[in-house]
């Protein structure tokens, strides 16, 4: 089953990982350089079925991604609440207010002033992956030049874009995490993709970063008229944060499921033109959800 290169790597850095303190205080366990393969040919995708993962919650944050947008106001509309916590240590650092999460948030989501001075990241990956201004004043949209290259000319090698704009780093509220992607195109006509990922939180990140990935593959495949090939994932430092070993331990006593399969309903006119309602997951019955707090 090819769920076991997860359960594999959790397994290597529950067991083998170095032991250290990272930035946020908590420690974790962590091994350098690992990768991952999947085949979606058959529509089949890594959504997690040890644990349950939020796979639309995933799609969402992609959709948001491919906005170009770095204010988290959408998201919250939308009840995604991944991205809260940044704004929210800026905005009780800053005032002093002890506000609690949903209180925040629903001042984001309500008060378009508020979301406007409190809501916003920094340029990350929207601002990047749409807008990345150049030293001569012109925005490229990278995501867009990937998608005229694979219609135009896809034997091409340096379809890719990036997140990691060394100019731009000290405004982002993090870091990209997962930073470059690459495509490729077989000669039967499939869409290959990469993804690497400098950091990533096993136990929390990295399903969920997969299912990001995967999203994103259907849709430019669809938008470049090709078919389904792998998708590669390749990480930098992986880690168990110390807090995480117990949860850790749990998912390996599980045995994994089948995949499930995600599709697009219908064919969208445009890489800006896909909704929510538009992917549809089949065939999706995980083990239960598995809690842990997020490291900040
Ligand atoms: N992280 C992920 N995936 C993401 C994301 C963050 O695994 O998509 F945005 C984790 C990795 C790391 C932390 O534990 O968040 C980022 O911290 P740092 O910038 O210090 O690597």
């Amino acid at each position: 089953h090819p769920e076991h290169q997860y359960l594999d790597l959790l397994s290597d850095v529950l067991e083998r990982g170095d032991e250290r303190l990272d930035r946020t205080g908590v420690g974790t366990r962590s091994i350098f350089g690992a990768m991952a393969r999947f085949d979606l040919s058959d529509g089949t995708v890594p959504i997690l079925t040890t644990k349950r993962v939020y796979w639309k919650t995933a799609v969402k944050e992609m959709l948001w991604f491919l906005t170009g947008q770095t204010n988290i106001q959408p998201l919250v509309r939308e009840n995604v609440r991944i991205w809260t916590d940044w704004p929210l240590a800026t905005y009780r650092r800053e005032t002093g207010e002890e506000i609690g999460q949903a209180e925040f948030e629903k001042r984001i989501a309500e008060d378009d002033d508020f979301a406007a001075r409190w809501g916003e990241l920094g340029p990350v990956y929207g601002k990047q992956w749409r807008r990345w201004l150049g030293a001569d004043g012109r925005e490229h949209d990278q995501i867009k030049d990937l998608i005229d290259t694979l219609r135009s000319n896809p034997s091409s090698r340096r379809m890719l874009f990036h997140g990691w704009n060394v100019a731009e780093l000290g405004q982002m509220a993090l870091p990209p995490c997962h930073m470059v992607y690459q495509y490729h195109v077989t000669s039967d006509g499939r869409l290959n993709s990469l993804c690497f990922q400098r950091s990533a939180d096993l136990l929390l990140g990295v399903g969920f970063n997969w299912v990001n990935c995967c999203a994103l593959q259907l849709m430019i495949a669809q938008q470049a008229g090709l078919k389904l090939g792998d998708f590669v994932w390749f990480g930098g430092d992986v880690h168990l944060y110390l807090n995480h070993l117990d949860q850790a331990r749990e998912q390996l006593s599980r045995d994994p499921r089948p995949f499930p399969k995600m599709r697009l309903t219908r064919h969208a006119a445009s890489i800006d033109d896909y909704r929510i309602e538009d992917f549809e997951v089949e065939g999706y019955s995980p083990h239960a959800a598995i809690k842990a707090d997020v490291a900040v």
